[in-house]
């Protein structure tokens, strides 16, 4: 038998081996060399941090056409096959060895079949194609939120993309020595035709949580095969579990204060709900939109953006509603549009952009032009809801100077968010870190809108937006979010938003920009700069406080009627909220901790006793005004 060096020079060019032999690391070397024979690429290209390899994957994406260049220099458009344009939940499952449970909602397979069904599906994939070794750190390199990657993939799409969205982590990898315990990501988009995945149906994201190693493959779509991205968030919430840590499916942002004061967000939402406009909100500053590492460090929580660029929903972004990005869109420099309309003369359109619809071009199903149909005969729109674009974050003006700190930022709050059209207020303190846990973020719930398959309105349950990507019971996941509390003497303040209460005409109650002056009132309320209102359900904003910030921040009025509107407390559909959580929670196999049920049932209780005086909807002027917290 052939050992991993002897293998990987019979694979490799002199360079390429004399990079992957530099990193002295056998468990690599053993990876690469498994994978290099078995997926049998015509050429290995392995790449370290300088800009000229990058620059050389860059012109691999143009050159084997998984990428063409655009009207603006530096942009690329990239199409994932018609049906590869979203994450396949039905086909990412876990590899368990023999005795491990994780229970039936979590998608899994027995560990030698599954791992023989994707190997199989790998073997001899990459022949005729380039296979491509990237290393790749997870969070700021040299800090201790660090995790070094190593991903092999056939596709140049996907390793650009990974150079714009990650920290280069070659030199990092070289610093680990021998050290075990990185993660490792194999990648294959299979046999392609006009540039996409072929078989779909031979489509796989399979994850080895002993080894902390993702298999993709016959997959284009970003979600399913940029192994940092969900892949990554999979393996890293296991090992953050067993180690005392948070790996969350949050944005991180600064949220500027008076004076010179910057407190800083994480914020959960489930995706299209607001995340990454709230991220990007007028007059703050962007760390991360997407996952953040949460570590605790002398009693207190310190945040870190686990990527370093953007792959956001293009949909809805317009020059007036998101300038920033706007910007990055629209002039010079690096950004790949994936799965928007491109015209005849390369520029990229896409839903709500607020222009004018071209007549034709192509989209990711062909050639299109208006009016063009599926086979059921379904209008096909210009371009994918899902459509994005990748960007990376030092390309943004508003991106926080601390973006890159090895020590992260110390987080003030934790926002948990969803689309709820009549339970939650827009924005509302939790008492303390056990009630915003078990009450926000273990609770959250969002709305499926027209854009997502089956019936609208339908509320999906979402523990902390990071259902999909959680490899162990609710419970345990929440009894961690627990302990982790009591390890800070000064834990994030939770709050909950929700930017899409309605009416009773079925209108929303907030505008677009709204969200501006709740981060502006959650930063005041952290710092102990206003009072609030004590309800049931937490801490809400006193009436003159967003009098004042609504003209403020918005140079808008708000009126009494709409703050009222706004913030009654909704006594039947809060009670109702607490009974779906505890039907979801109790038909769990493994149980929730005492506290929750305690924490449940003590505001079920403050919402009855409040109902008996004041009746089902509460006025906040009915309620009591208090310091709040300090
Ligand atoms: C999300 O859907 O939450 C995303 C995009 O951030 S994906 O990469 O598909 O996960
Ligand atoms: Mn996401």
């Amino acid at each position: 038998m052939k050992s991993a060096p002897e293998i990987l020079k019979e694979k490799c060019t002199p360079a390429g081996f004399e990079r992957l032999m530099i990193l002295a690391n056998p468990k690599m070397h053993e990876f690469v060399a498994h994978y290099l024979e078995l997926c049998n690429p015509d050429s290995v290209y392995v790449a370290d941090d300088s800009e000229k390899n990058t620059a050389y994957i860059r012109s691999l994406a143009l050159k084997a056409d998984e990428e063409r260049e655009l009207a603006i220099e530096g942009h690329t458009i990239h199409f994932d096959g018609p049906g590869d344009q979203a994450r396949d939940k039905a086909r990412t499952k876990y590899l368990l060895p023999p005795g491990v449970d994780l229970g039936s909602r979590i998608n899994s397979i027995e560990k030698a079949a599954g791992l023989k069904e994707v190997e199989d599906l790998l073997r001899d994939s990459m022949r005729g194609k380039e296979a491509l070794i990237l290393f790749f750190c997870l969070g700021p390199t040299f800090s201790g939120f660090s995790i070094p990657c190593v991903q092999i993939t056939d596709s140049s799409y996907v390793a650009h993309s990974e150079t714009i969205l990650y920290r280069k982590g070659y030199d990092y990898f070289q610093s680990i020595g021998d050290a075990v315990d990185f993660f490792r990501f194999i990648h294959s988009a299979g046999r392609l035709e006009d540039n996409v995945s072929a078989d779909v149906d031979g489509r796989r994201i399979y994850i080895d949580l002993e080894e902390d190693i993702v298999f993709s493959t016959n997959t284009q779509y970003a979600g399913n095969t940029i192994g940092l991205k969900k892949p990554a968030l999979r393996l890293a919430i296991r090992r953050a579990l067993r180690q005392g840590w948070l790996s969350e499916h949050m944005l991180l942002m600064g949220v500027h204060g008076p004076g010179e004061r910057v407190t800083y967000f994480s914020g959960a939402f489930p995706s299209a709900c607001g995340k990454t406009s709230t991220a990007m909100c007028a007059g703050e500053t962007i760390v991360g939109d997407d996952i953040a590492y949460l570590r605790e460090r002398g009693g207190r929580c310190f945040a870190a953006n686990v990527e370093a660029g953007i792959f956001g929903i293009i949909r809805d972004v317009s020059r007036k509603d998101d300038p920033v990005i706007w910007d990055v869109l629209t002039t010079p420099g690096e950004v790949i549009f994936s799965n928007v309309l491109i015209t005849d003369d390369g520029v990229p359109y896409w839903l709500g952009d607020g222009r004018e619809t071209p007549e034709r071009g192509t989209n990711f199903s062909g050639r299109w032009q208006k009016g063009k149909t599926d086979e059921e005969g379904k209008p096909i729109p210009c371009a994918h809801k899902n459509a994005r674009y990748t960007v990376s974050l030092s390309r943004l003006s508003n991106r926080d100077p601390l973006g890159d700190d090895p020590n992260g930022v110390e987080l003030g709050g934790i926002l948990y968010g969803g689309r709820d059209s009549d339970t939650w207020v827009p924005v509302e303190r939790a008492f303390d870190w056990n009630h915003g846990v078990i009450t926000k973020g273990a609770a959250i719930e969002s709305e499926t809108t027209a854009a997502t398959l089956g019936e609208e309105g339908v509320r999906k349950f979402n523990i902390m937006s990071n259902l999909d990507f959680l490899p162990v019971s609710l419970s345990d996941y929440v009894k961690k979010y627990l302990a982790f509390g009591e390890r800070l003497s000064k834990p994030p303040v939770i709050f909950s938003v929700n930017y899409f209460l309605r009416g009773g005409d079925g209108e929303y109650l907030n505008g677009h920009e709204d969200k501006r002056v709740w981060l502006k009132w959650m930063e005041l309320s952290i710092n102990n700069d206003l009072e609030m209102i004590q309800s049931p359900t937490g801490y809400i904003p006193r009436y003159p406080d967003l009098k004042r910030l609504f003209r403020e921040v918005l140079d808008k009025d708000y009126s009494e009627e709409d703050y009222i509107e706004q913030f009654k407390i909704r006594v039947p559909e809060c009670l109702a909220k607490i009974e779906r959580m505890l039907k979801i929670y109790n038909d769990e196999e493994v149980p929730p901790p005492e506290i929750f049920y305690r924490v449940f049932e003590e505001q079920k209780r403050r919402l009855e006793e409040a109902r008996a005086e004041h009746g089902d909807y509460i006025s906040p002027f009915s309620l009591f005004v208090g310091v709040g917290p300090t």
